[in-house]
């Protein structure tokens, strides 16, 4: 039997995918998972502009090149708040995702970020969906309005598969040259629970 500590042991990393209703964040999960996605759906108890909103988390699974990946997709209505600290409790990266075509949740999704990274500082990327769509904001200029450096914001269809991969795969590119992964520990002292 591995235990943590021992070099064999292969702990899965956790990620976050996080942003506002309606920012992608359910379909980027199931995009990705290769295990049935566990979602939590409820009927919306505001006008959100759709029927059903996740109330706790998306969770997937994944493979990829050899990490095991856990993906927990938060809800996107600010009066869950307290969860999306909860879920972020020993992650290792966080995907804030927007969506391109809805500027008007931009602040929204600032506001995530800042809540997230100002209690726990994990590498994150911004990821801007609908890019499969004509007349939606380009990630360079998200970067911008986030104040981040172009690298750090990724135009993604989050239906597609293999795009998906990509920005998952430069997530964990961050992830894995952060000091926390290669020593556990610094991730619990981060986040103690
Ligand atoms: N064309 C397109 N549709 C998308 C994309 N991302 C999400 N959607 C659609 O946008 C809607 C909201 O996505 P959802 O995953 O529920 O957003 P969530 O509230 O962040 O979980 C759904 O109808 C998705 O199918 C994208 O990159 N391209
Ligand atoms: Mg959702």
């Amino acid at each position: 039997m591995t235990m943590p500590g021992d070099p064999a042991f292969h702990a899965p990393l956790k990620l976050v995918v996080s942003g506002p209703v309606g920012a992608g964040k359910t379909t980027f999960v199931q995009t990705l998972s290769q295990t049935p996605v566990v979602a939590t759906e409820a009927e919306a108890s505001e006008d959100i502009g759709k029927r059903n909103t996740t109330v706790a988390f998306d969770f997937g699974t994944l493979n990829l090149g050899g990490h095991e990946l856990h993906l927990y997709g938060t809800p996107g209505q600010d009066r869950f708040s307290f969860m999306w600290e909860v879920l972020c409790e020993g992650a290792l990266g966080l995907v804030l995702l927007v969506a391109g075509d809805r500027p008007q949740d931009f602040l929204a999704a600032r506001n995530i970020l800042e809540f997230i990274t100002s209690r726990i500082p994990v590498p994150f990327l911004v990821g801007v969906t609908h890019q499969d769509q004509p007349r939606v904001w380009q990630p360079e200029d998200v970067a911008l309005y986030f104040g981040l450096p172009e690298h750090q914001a990724v135009g993604i269809n989050a239906t597609d598969l293999q795009q998906s991969q990509l920005l998952l795969t430069r997530l964990l590119e961050l992830t894995l040259a952060s000091p926390s992964v290669l020593n556990p520990a610094a991730a619990f002292e981060r986040n103690p629970t």
